[in-house]
């Protein structure tokens, strides 16, 4: 078989939050199998020289740092690329945070910061990106990052939990009103994923015990374990896959 079908030579892709964690390992897997990066962060100097590395490998990659919850920050980053005559084929919605804390204590700036930054921010970019692509007629591809919390939750996350539902639905939202002009609009779930988001969990035995016995894979996830999924949404691939979630966690959500 031919990999022509995954192959992502002359196509730019948008990943936000990709100075580091699970963004940055999707944007040198994307970069890899041929496409222009454009790394995302909040900051610059970061952004900056994560782009650098990718530049190091030989991957075609710069920055572009702004706030993925500031609309009008949103809205000049897409008008600085449209001044170069830039163009985004693929965009990963992928910024995110975690905020642990009982609902009952939670203050709800917390919340919002936390919704904003999972949900919201998915709205804001892929709305700007659609725009471009429908009017260029070319169509893309949008791949939003959820969660095994799209699915089931747990207790201390719950601004995530929501927020991360709200991406499996959101992504199907694109897929009702964007798929006829030619833009596949998908998800990725990952699991339990050795990040610094989790270096907390992962240091806690308790909950370390609990992901490896948890998960039938019997150990954390590695970040570049998503590329496969990535490519694979990110290219011609998946032209006839519309508004579905991918899980990559070890085969967590399969069991009890
Ligand atoms: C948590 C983690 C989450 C999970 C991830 C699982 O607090 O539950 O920080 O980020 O690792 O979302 O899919």
């Amino acid at each position: 078989m031919s990999l022509e079908l995954f192959s992502l030579a002359g196509k730019t892709a948008l990943v936000t939050g990709s100075a580091r964690g699970l963004g940055f390992a999707i944007a040198r897997g994307l970069g890899k199998a041929g496409a222009r990066i454009i790394l995302n962060g909040t900051d610059a100097g970061r952004t900056a020289a994560a782009a650098e590395t990718l530049v190091a490998e030989g991957l075609d990659a710069s920055p572009l740092a702004f706030n993925v919850v500031d609309d009008a920050a949103v809205l000049a980053a897409f008008a600085a690329l449209d001044a170069e005559g830039r163009t985004v084929d693929i965009l990963v919605n992928n910024a995110g945070i975690q905020f642990r804390k009982p609902m009952l204590e939670l203050d709800p700036a917390d919340w919002r910061r936390v919704v904003d930054t999972n949900l919201t921010s998915a709205f804001l970019i892929g709305r700007e990106a659609a725009r471009r692509m429908i009017a260029r007629g070319t169509g893309g591809k949008i791949i939003n990052i959820g969660s095994l919390m799209s699915e089931v939750a747990r207790p201390t996350v719950a601004p995530y939990t929501a927020a991360k539902g709200g991406i499996k639905l959101l992504t199907r939202s694109m897929a009702s009103e964007w798929a006829e002009h030619g833009i596949q609009s998908n998800a990725i779930g990952p699991g339990y994923m050795a990040t610094d988001m989790n270096e907390a969990l992962m240091n806690d035995p308790k909950f370390d015990s609990f992901v490896k016995g948890r998960t039938p894979t019997r150990r954390w996830g590695r970040p570049d374990e998503l590329v496969g999924a990535a490519v694979f949404l990110a290219s011609s691939a998946s032209d006839y896959v519309n508004g579905q979630i991918i899980y990559v966690d070890g085969g967590m959500l399969a069991v009890l």
